[in-house]
């Protein structure tokens, strides 16, 4: 195939056992595949040069297995993982699909599902341990309400922030050297859900004892469910040194949660995304380090060989997005209209070395003598920017 580079392990692409695996029940139909094989999917996944696989607690082993069936079931995933090499960035529990959580799990109104839910935990992070998982997702998605009066918010981010702590005090105690990652969404399945965006996690997560060991795994979608600009919420998470991990994926507009290919959504916008991941470091290096996790479910109306394509899709977009961003930043006439529209003078500290107030109210060009009319009438030149980076996005320069 032309010009559409292979991955490989180096580019450190992951996908959860519930993309690929997704059976494709939906609220108004039912399955329309088969379940795979976690073991299938190892193998699968590394031919395709992934190197990473995420799950679930009950991705792996069934709800209900007793031990034994819960040692075999473990057995033969880390068979899996040492025949392909393999690994488990990532694991997350499952405090969602059961009954018992259609409350939620840390801010269920019931504390008995409560000492439950930390119990689930606990166990899973047992087994992250384990299996060399560095990361662990938290994603409340029962977390939340439909009513108003069915739920105290204050209360259930006491909760929620007892929950945390407690957790990360086991991980310190037990020595597993983990850190948390929160998975904000703004609803579905609960009709409102709590700490909804980037924004709202971050200020929840500079409350916590343990502050240090929790950051965020935001996914492209959920943000744009909300209507926000992901590129820039990224942006503000890794200012915050909070980017643990990411979950790509494509969604269009204001509407359920679609968990496209990435790249299927906003395609100018996963552009900005990769650029941001891989050059948007102080030296044009890489900003983030961790897992290129794509959260995705290939469409209902696909076969088993339309999953594996659509796994496919997700990274040869990333790739291809990565070529596309390079180019843009290599093309002498995008430095020219980066100039021209002033980007890299927003780096340039507001007051001098060495300056305060006082030295600013005593400066004259600042104010006094400042062509106010002049500043004005300059224009920045960001459309014909954004032309370029579209046009190295079509493949045209
Ligand atoms: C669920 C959700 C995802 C989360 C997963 C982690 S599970 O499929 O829709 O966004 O990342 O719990
Ligand atoms: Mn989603
Ligand atoms: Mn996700």
């Amino acid at each position: 195939m032309p010009n559409v580079p292979s991955p490989t392990k180096a580019d450190q692409f992951s996908f959860g056992l519930w993309t690929v695996g997704w059976q494709a029940r939906d609220p108004f139909g039912d399955a329309t595949r088969p379940a795979l094989d976690p073991v299938e999917v190892v193998h699968r996944l590394a031919e395709r040069g992934a190197y990473g696989v995420t799950f679930h607690d009950d991705d792996l082993i069934p709800p209900g297995s007793d031990d034994t069936a819960r040692a075999e079931h473990i057995g033969r995933f880390r068979k899996a993982l040492d025949e392909t090499g393999v690994v488990v960035p990532m694991m997350t529990t499952n405090l969602f699909t059961h009954p018992v959580f259609k409350d939620g799990a840390f801010t269920s109104n019931d504390r008995d599902v409560r000492r439950y839910a930390l119990r689930k935990v606990m166990r899973n992070l047992d087994l992250a341990a384990e299996l060399g998982a560095k990361t662990y997702v938290l994603w409340g998605g029962r977390e939340g309400a439909e009513y108003e009066g069915s739920k105290n918010v204050r209360a259930a981010l006491d909760r929620y922030r007892e929950g945390l702590d407690t957790l990360a005090q086991y991980v310190i105690d037990r020595g597993y050297g983990i850190r948390f990652a929160i998975e904000p969404k703004p609803n579905e399945p609960r009709g409102d859900i709590l700490l909804p965006t980037i924004g709202h996690a971050l200020a929840f997560i500079f409350t916590l004892d343990h502050h240090e060991m929790v950051g965020l795994n935001p996914e492209v979608g959920h943000e744009q469910m909300a209507g926000l600009n992901v590129v820039h919420g990224i942006a503000q998470a890794l200012w915050h040194g909070k980017l643990f991990h990411i979950d790509l994926n494509g969604q269009r507009s204001i509407k359920y949660d679609q968990d496209l290919v990435f790249g299927h959504g906003d395609l100018i916008n996963a552009f900005f995304l990769v650029d941001l991941l891989e050059f948007g470091g102080p030296d044009e290096e890489r900003a983030y380090e961790g897992p290129r996790h794509f959260d995705y479910k290939p469409s209902r109306t696909e076969d088993i060989a339309g999953v594996w394509a659509s796994a496919e899709a997700n990274m040869r977009t990333y790739l291809l997005l990565k070529q596309r961003a390079a180019s843009f930043r290599a093309d002498p006439e995008v430095q020219r209209a980066l100039t021209a529209s002033r980007v890299g003078e927003l780096s340039v500290p507001t007051l001098a070395d060495g300056e305060s107030y006082v030295e600013l109210l005593a400066d004259r060009s600042a104010f006094e003598d400042f062509n106010i009319e002049a500043a004005a009438a300059r224009g920045y030149g960001f459309v014909a920017l954004n032309q370029l980076a579209l046009e190295h996005l079509l493949g045209a320069r």
